[in-house]
């Protein structure tokens, strides 16, 4: 790691991975930084990174730890015409591995049934009287997708009960798998496919394409299925969960926004149109199509979302985007206000020079706790947990910076009896205490962040792609930028810092906080830029005084495309600045 600038305007630290060859106009060699920064070498590995198609990335499926079994135990079920239940989770991941299974199996011609818990009454995961019905209404074997690799003791009450259990998930294992008859996950210890990176939906699909390939070797087919259809519910589900967009991931989303793009899903296309957005895109399915689906398991059960993705029907079609679009607004409207109070009191933990943020009050929705810490972590840039009080049990969701691993603090507290339940990840993490344990749970939680940063509070870091000279900030550039797509987690818009851009002139923009302008290059020519919520902080009382017009800055940002007057031209988009 290199520092390029050890404290930007807005108080930033800019660092690049700094390993590279330093040149600011030959753009080969600038697109190749940004490549090798993202681990891609090799002209065979950039030659795939730049045309991800399935094939060139998708392993054998068998890979997969378990596989074999997994396929050959629902392969024989589906022979035999027994009736075949799918237990999934009532997020985005849930939901569409859900649909993926329930999907392809409807076209085999299976009688199969489906179950996603609701997050409040019956919470994440395998439950005991979600498999008693399951029982009940005849099920020979359940499959579980993006989650069951903790339910030990629901597996073992199955097997009991004459049920064949597949697992399929792609969270973290325990000590003890639970002893199902198969338990396809790629972060089992002894898996070795290095699937790691897979969301639930993506283990699922690998399942759907090994027994595609089993029933075929059966003989079983009158007509294949185009197993390519399935990748828009992929690319969703990988978005949402937002999981590393690397390799078979990359591969996944750019085929799943195509295909998303064909609208073959009816459920998809009319959430789409509902939501007045046309192009699929990470973004879209990110941020649109994503939080509606999810709002539905937010506020009550998830059944209305994977419905959608299930149907053949305009009109239920229709009805039931219009559902999780009303959903979603409702949803936005309650995150608001529990942001206000929480931020109100969160406010509070920074004055008091705390190197976390706790807050809880009574009653808040569960629902919306993880959206709140990810948003104050990234206020305050502060490892967060946010939580609810009801009935005397606190139940909460923490998301984490960088160098501060929650899921381990978690874990710890949980080994000390401080949380009754919890799990999780470095950078997210859920939890559930006595309300008594409130204040010892707030404090070890300041202990244990504190003990992880050494004591100095976290500086706020800005990853820098490349350094360029402003006169290569053209159209030209910005198209080999473009060939790096689809960005996301884990290959993001390439962050770029120009040098020897002189200061033209800057104007307001509209009426709210943005100021737009233009700067002179060492060549030059002339580039536009656009600063958002600019106007108040140091870099807008920087730009708007007129002594500055002339000088050079060190300008921070995204390149992108800006149509202009019916013509396209770039654009900077700038999101900090150093002299
Ligand atoms: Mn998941």
């Amino acid at each position: 790691m290199r520092k390029i600038v050890e404290k930007s305007m807005l108080g930033k630290v800019w660092i690049s991975s700094g390993d590279y060859e330093q040149n600011l106009t030959d753009t080969k060699i600038l697109i190749n930084n940004i490549l090798k920064s993202r681990g891609v070498e090799g002209s065979e590995n950039v030659e795939r990174f730049l045309n991800p198609s399935i094939k060139a990335y998708m392993p054998d499926p068998f890979v997969l730890q378990d596989m074999e079994q997994a396929i050959k135990i629902i392969a024989d079920s589906v022979c035999s015409h027994e009736k075949i239940a799918i237990y999934g989770d009532y997020d985005v991941d849930g939901i569409t591995s859900t649909a993926v299974f329930v999907k392809y199996l409807r076209e085999l011609g299976v009688d199969v049934s489906w179950h996603l818990p609701t997050r409040e009454g019956e919470g994440y995961g395998l439950n005991i009287s979600a498999i008693e019905q399951i029982v009940n209404s005849g099920v020979k074997l359940l499959i579980s997708v993006d989650c069951g690799i903790s339910g030990v003791e629901e597996v073992k009450y199955a097997k009991e009960h004459g049920l064949k259990v597949v697992i399929t998930d792609h969270h973290s294992p325990d000590n003890i798998l639970p002893n199902a008859d198969a338990v396809v996950n790629p972060k089992r210890q002894d898996d070795t496919s290095g699937l790691t990176y897979l969301a639930g939906v993506g283990v699922a699909f690998m399942c759907v394409v090994a027994l595609n390939r089993e029933l075929r070797n059966r003989n079983f087919f009158d007509k294949e299925i185009n197993l390519m259809d399935y990748t828009d519910l992929v690319a969703l589900g990988t978005i949402c969960d937002t999981m590393p967009l690397i390799e078979l991931n990359r591969a996944f989303v750019a085929t799943g926004l195509k295909v998303m793009g064909q609208y073959k899903n009816l459920g998809l296309k009319t959430l789409m149109d509902v939501a007045g957005v046309k192009q699929p895109s990470v973004y879209v399915a990110g941020f649109v199509i994503g939080p509606r689906i999810n709002a539905a398991g937010r506020l009550d059960s998830a059944t209305p979302a994977l419905d959608l993705l299930l149907t053949d029907n305009q009109l239920i079609a229709f009805d039931l985007a219009q559902k999780l679009d009303a959903m979603n607004k409702e949803r936005i409207a309650i995150q608001n206000a529990v942001m206000l109070s929480a931020t109100e009191m969160a406010e509070q933990c920074c004055k008091n020079g705390k190197c976390s943020v706790f807050v809880c009050d009574d009653n808040w929705p569960g629902g919306v706790m993880g959206i709140i810490a990810g948003r104050l972590k990234d206020k305050y840039n502060l490892p967060t947990c946010v939580a609810t009080r009801c009935d005397n049990v606190i139940n909460g969701s923490g998301r984490s910076i960088s160098n501060v691993d929650l899921g381990k603090i978690i874990h710890e507290a949980l080994a000390l009896g401080i949380l009754s339940e919890g799990g999780g990840h470095a950078a997210a993490a859920g939890f559930t205490l006595n309300a008594d344990k409130e204040k010892e749970f707030c404090e070890f939680l300041e202990n244990s962040v504190v003990k992880q940063l050494s004591g100095k509070k976290p500086e706020l870091e800005v990853f820098v792609d490349a350094e360029m000279d402003a006169s290569g900030a053209n159209m030209k550039f910005l198209k080999k930028i473009d060939a790096l797509a689809p960005f996301g987690q884990a290959n993001p818009e390439p962050t770029l810092v120009l040098h020897g851009a002189t200061l033209k002139f800057v104007k307001y923009k509209g009426s709210g906080n943005t100021l737009s302008g233009r700067v002179r290059t060492s060549n030059g020519t002339e580039l536009s830029f656009v600063g958002f919520n600019m106007v108040g902080n140091a870099i807008g009382d920087f730009l708007l005084d007129d002594a500055n017009t002339n000088t050079t800055i060190t300008m921070l940002g995204k390149l992108k495309e800006n149509d202009y007057n019916g013509g396209s031209q770039v654009q900077f988009v700038l999101e900090d600045m150093a002299l």
